[in-house]
């Protein structure tokens, strides 16, 4: 490590002692403290168990009781060999992960290779002999930007996402079974215009013409065809909710940050991918990941987006709580916004900057999207059912910023400017840019 990487963890690890000392008593908080209702362990397929979310997730159910069954096609490992990238902490591969696990805990868990968009034979049968409890459903292409790139990437996003989706719910009503539904959507389903008000969990209250009152899904109003998956994903949900009456928990999650939990930090072969790349690097872990390795933060357009966030560590929590709190038969589709805060874009970037020394460059928005929005969301269901979300104040951020130290030699700093555009004006800017010319000198 060289002396100014050493210099920024230390200034940054010390800035942020105190608020640490908070955040690792509730990091290692368990799981009497979050669920007011106590339930009896339930058997749970994660299907994208592989991923970001999905794999500390898996390993936090494991460590809660649950018996876990992953199911992935492990294609966002073969997107990083597509996209000339990697994870910034070498991940093991899933066998060794789930080997690794088996010998460190008593709660196994096991893996089935399946691709949900292809394997519906295999996908039906398998949920009829194992018959889970509860199907948590990660399993989609989730960057915005890859989902931007070219038609082949829209056309893959669609047809990977909402129809693995359709799937399950079809195998879900084909098998018989009662199997509970968590999926993981989005708060870009509500848009980032300024919502003018606090946006509720996914429906509103409404009076139609004539003066009829009637409740109905929020309106969607998607950024990208990947925001657009899940507005149809939401809609796929509706229709067998009120058809099959099938139990769905659509959880509306804000950006993810972090990178490992209690459980991924048990072995260094279980550690949690990181993205950084300008496709799925996503924009707190980005900022921190840049600020350790001293390139200048990348902020798009003015800064002004405001955008909803939680930690890795909560993300796992409110899974086992929506887990633990399925809707009754009969009732609608069950929203919650995941998200513990929300923040400006450019004010992170600011206190990032401030916190670290690392300077900060404004790039001409490879996306299109309003210069500045106000979001203010209700997070009211997750707090009902015990979950005091962690915040930037008390938040991990050094954590971030040694893993991103500790495995800097991995970064490939050509992968880090945006390289999708949301469309042909975007890019003719982008290319005009001074702000990337100088960074090809
Ligand atoms: P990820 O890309 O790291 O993980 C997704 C996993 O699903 C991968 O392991 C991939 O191989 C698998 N997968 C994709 N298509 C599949 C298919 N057809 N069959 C089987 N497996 C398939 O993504 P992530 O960051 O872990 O996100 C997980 C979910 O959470 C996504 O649905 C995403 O939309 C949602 N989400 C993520 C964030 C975030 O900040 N990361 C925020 C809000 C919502
Ligand atoms: N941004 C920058 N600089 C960067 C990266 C991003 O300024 O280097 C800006 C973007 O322009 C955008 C905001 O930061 O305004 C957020 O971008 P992001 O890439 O962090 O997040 P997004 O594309 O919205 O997608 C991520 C996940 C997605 C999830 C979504 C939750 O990849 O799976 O659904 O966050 S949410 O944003 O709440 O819809």
């Amino acid at each position: 490590m060289n002396l100014l990487l050493a210099l920024l963890l230390a200034c940054v690890a010390s800035t942020l002692a105190l608020s640490l000392n908070t955040a690792s008593r509730r990091f290692t908080s368990g799981r009497s403290s979050l669920n007011m209702m106590a339930s009896k362990p339930k058997k749970v397929f994660v299907l994208g168990g592989d991923g970001f979310c999905g794999w500390p997730t898996s390993l936090y159910l494991a460590d809660q009781g649950h018996e876990v069954i992953i199911i992935d096609n492990l294609s966002r490992r073969k997107i990083d060999i597509e996209l000339g990238c990697d994870s910034l902490t070498p991940i093991a591969s899933m066998d060794e992960r789930v080997r690794v696990w088996n010998s460190v805990s008593q709660n196994k868990i096991r893996f089935k290779f399946l691709d949900l968009q292809l394997n519906y034979a295999e996908l039906l049968n398998f949920i009829k002999d194992e018959k889970p409890d509860t199907v948590v459903h990660f399993a989609e292409q989730r960057a915005a930007p890859y989902s931007m790139k070219d038609d082949r990437r829209k056309r893959y996003t669609i047809d990977n996402n909402v129809s693995g989706t359709h799937n399950l719910l079809c195998a879900i009503v084909e098998s018989g079974q009662d199997i509970h539904v968590v999926h993981l959507g989005t708060m870009g389903v509500y848009g980032y215009g300024t919502s003018g008000g606090e946006i509720p969990e996914g429906y509103l209250d409404v009076i139609l013409p004539g003066g009829r009152p009637t409740k109905i899904l929020h309106p969607a109003y998607p950024g990208s065809v990947y925001h657009l998956t899940k507005c149809l994903d939401a809609l796929v949900f509706q229709f067998y909710n009120k058809n099959d009456g099938l139990r769905v928990t659509d959880l509306h999650q804000g950006i993810v940050w972090g990178t490992n939990t209690p459980q991924t930090i048990k072995d260094e072969r279980l550690i949690n991918r990181f993205d950084y790349d300008g496709d799925y690097g996503t924009v707190l872990n980005r900022f921190l990941m840049q600020a350790a390795l001293n390139i200048p933060l990348t902020v798009y357009g003015t800064g002004g987006q405001t955008r909803a966030f939680i930690h890795i560590t909560d993300t796992a929590r409110c899974i086992d709580i929506a887990i633990n709190n399925p809707p009754k038969s009969g009732e609608k589709v069950e929203i919650f916004n995941q998200v513990a805060e929300t923040l400006r874009v450019g004010e992170l970037a600011k206190l990032i900057s401030s916190k670290t020394g690392c300077p900060t460059r404004f790039l001409e928005n490879p996306r299109k999207e309003d210069a500045e929005n106000e979001l203010e969301v209700s997070n009211k269901k997750f707090c009902n059912l015990g979950l005091n979300p962690i915040t930037l104040d008390v938040g991990l951020l050094d954590e971030v910023v040694n893993i991103a130290g500790k495995y800097s030699n991995r970064c490939d700093k050509t992968k880090v400017l945006p390289s999708s555009f949301w469309n042909k004006a975007r890019a003719d800017a982008a290319a005009k840019d001074e702000a990337r010319i100088e960074d090809r000198k």
